[in-house]
C-alpha cells in the first residue's frame, strides 16, 4: 500500500515537471522567419534621423518573426537589431505594421502614412510601436480589442496577444505582410505613424526618398518570403529583391510601391 501511494506521488511529480517544460497545449506555429540584419535601408540608401535618440540604428531592422495561436490567442513575436528607450518610456521608435489577408478582397492600402499598397489586401492590419498597438479592419476602421503588446528592450524583442474573438480563428491560409519603420507620434504620445523618409535626413525625418509628394514608402525592412512564390504550382521565376520593392515607387507616374506577404 505504501510502495503504491509512491509510486503514485512520483507520478504525479513526473506530470507537473512536464506541464512546466513543454510548449502551452495547442500552441501551433502559422509563420516562422529569420531576417538579414543591416537591411533596414529601404530603396537602398535609406539612413536613420539624425537625432542621437536613434544612436546607431537598427530600431527598424526585424531580425526574426514568429507568429503562432493557441485555443483563444493569435500571438506574435518579433527581434530587432536594436531596441532602445532614451526617454524612459518604453520603446517608442519602432513601428511594425502586419497587414493579414485572411480572404477575398480587403483593404489594399497600408495605413498609418506608411505611402505603401499590397499585393495582398488585408481584412485587418496590426499596427504597434512600444506598448500600443492597434487594428484596423477592411475600411480601416478601428476593430475593438483587447489585444496586448509588449517591448523587451534588452532582449530586443517585441510580443503581441491578441484575443481571437477579436479576429477571428487563424488559419494556415492567412498571407501576412510585414513591413517595418521608426514611429512618429507627433509629441502626443500614442500609437501615431510612420515616421516620413525624407530625400535628406533631418533630426527628426528619415533620408534617402525623394523630396516631392512622399512618394517613397516610409518603410524601412520587410521580412520576404524564405524561397520564391509559386504561381499554379510553377515558381514565379526571379524574386524582387527588397531593394528592388522598396524603390519601385516613381514620382513621374505617381507610383506608390506595393508590397509582397511575407508567405
Ligand atoms: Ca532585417
Ligand atoms: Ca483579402
Ligand atoms: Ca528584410
Amino acid at each position: 500500500m505504501f510502495h503504491g501511494k509512491r509510486l503514485w506521488l512520483r507520478a504525479l511529480v513526473v506530470v507537473i515537471f512536464l506541464a512546466g517544460t513543454l510548449p502551452a497545449a495547442g500552441e501551433q506555429i502559422l509563420f516562422q522567419a529569420k531576417d538579414p540584419s543591416g537591411d533596414d535601408t529601404g530603396d537602398g540608401d535609406y539612413v536613420y534621423p539624425t537625432h542621437e535618440a536613434f544612436g546607431q540604428g537598427g530600431q527598424a531592422d526585424i531580425l526574426s518573426c514568429t507568429i503562432s495561436r493557441d485555443e483563444g490567442n493569435f500571438m506574435v513575436q518579433m527581434s530587432f537589431r536594436d531596441l532602445v528607450d532614451p526617454w524612459h518610456v518604453g520603446n517608442r521608435l519602432s513601428f511594425v505594421a502586419i497587414a493579414v489577408d485572411t480572404s477575398e478582397g480587403g483593404d489594399d492600402q497600408l495605413r498609418h502614412n506608411a505611402s505603401a499598397y499590397l499585393e495582398n489586401s488585408s481584412e485587418f492590419q496590426i499596427f504597434m510601436a512600444g506598448d500600443t498597438c492597434e487594428i484596423l479592419d477592411a475600411q480601416g476602421n478601428r476593430v475593438p480589442t483587447e489585444a496586448v503588446c509588449d517591448v523587451d528592450n534588452e532582449k530586443n524583442i517585441m510580443t503581441l496577444t491578441v484575443p481571437q474573438r477579436d479576429i477571428g480563428m487563424p488559419t494556415e491560409s492567412w498571407k501576412y505582410t510585414i513591413a517595418v519603420g521608426l514611429q512618429d507620434d507627433y509629441g502626443a504620445g500614442g500609437l501615431g505613424d510612420f515616421r516620413m523618409v525624407e530625400a535628406q535626413a533631418q533630426e527628426w525625418r528619415g533620408g534617402g526618398g525623394v523630396a516631392e509628394l512622399d512618394i517613397n514608402p516610409n518603410v524601412y525592412d520587410l521580412i520576404l518570403p524564405q524561397e520564391p512564390k509559386k504561381v499554379m504550382g510553377l515558381f514565379k521565376g526571379k524574386s524582387k529583391t527588397q531593394e528592388e520593392i522598396l524603390g519601385s515607387y516613381n514620382l513621374d507616374k505617381g507610383k506608390y510601391v506595393v508590397l509582397p506577404s511575407a508567405n
